[in-house]
């Protein structure tokens, strides 16, 4: 990196953590496309398979821990949950239904593949899909069928490792090689990889940074 470019880096980690830091708030659960909100701001999803981590990220991003309900018990919605970011308001956080889990009945599995399909395809303030994975397990069948649905309807997306603080360095780094070579085989794909941690803030400033970057 020259000094410029470490410059213009270190100024927009700078610009992301003030946003995060402003007004976030809970909008509303769409169950079906007829209870999305208007889509008069640009939006930046994040997907993954339950148990990923993702209200846990949602929380470390904005830095509030109760703002998406973390759990154990996955899979039990699937709904899409709509945040506002800024006040007056600069875009929407939206926090897509997991995906994956054991034993999920058939229907649910259908419901599931409908309600983002159509979110995908038909939402034009859609900048971009944060695809996280868990740097243990990398990525699976299940996450493989969403980046070919992301891929058809040309939506951006980026691969984000996970809960890294689980794994050694040297595992960690392995990982984000393995599934940068994936992330080459996608048009629609990001070809780096970002690792994070909910739980040291390991990668988030970064992370705040790739938002804001997709909404601007
Ligand atoms: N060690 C560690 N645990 C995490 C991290 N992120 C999430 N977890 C744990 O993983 C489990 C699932 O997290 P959650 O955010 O509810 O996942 P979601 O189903 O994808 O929303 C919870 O027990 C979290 O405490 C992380 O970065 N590090
Ligand atoms: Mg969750």
């Amino acid at each position: 990196m020259t000094p410029e470019e470490e410059d213009a880096r270190t100024a927009a980690i700078e610009a992301a953590r003030k946003l995060f830091a402003g007004p976030v708030g809970f909008l509303k659960s769409a169950p079906s496309l007829n209870f999305l909100p208007d889509p008069v701001v640009r939006e930046v999803a994040f997907a993954g398979r339950s148990n990923v981590g993702k209200s846990s990220l949602l929380n470390a991003l904005t830095g509030r821990s109760g703002l998406a309900r973390t759990s154990n018990t996955p899979g039990r919605t699937q709904e899409l949950n709509f945040f506002d970011v800024g006040d007056p308001l600069r875009f929407r956080l939206v926090d897509m239904p997991g995906y994956g889990f054991a034993r999920a009945p058939k229907d649910m599995v259908r419901r599931w593949k409908f309600l983002v399909n159509d979110y995908l395809r038909g939402r034009a303030v859609l900048r971009r899909v944060l695809v996280l994975v868990d740097s243990r397990h990398g990525l699976k069948e299940v996450d493989h069928e969403l980046m070919e649905m992301l891929d058809k309807a040309a939506v951006s997306y980026r691969l984000v490792l996970t809960k890294a603080d689980k794994i050694k360095p040297s595992a960690l780094a392995a990982m984000r090689a393995a599934t940068e070579g994936e992330a080459r085989k996608h048009v629609a794909a990001h070809p780096e990889i970002m690792a994070t941690s909910a739980e040291t803030g390991e990668g988030i400033p970064e992370l705040r940074a790739a938002v804001l970057e997709a909404i601007d």
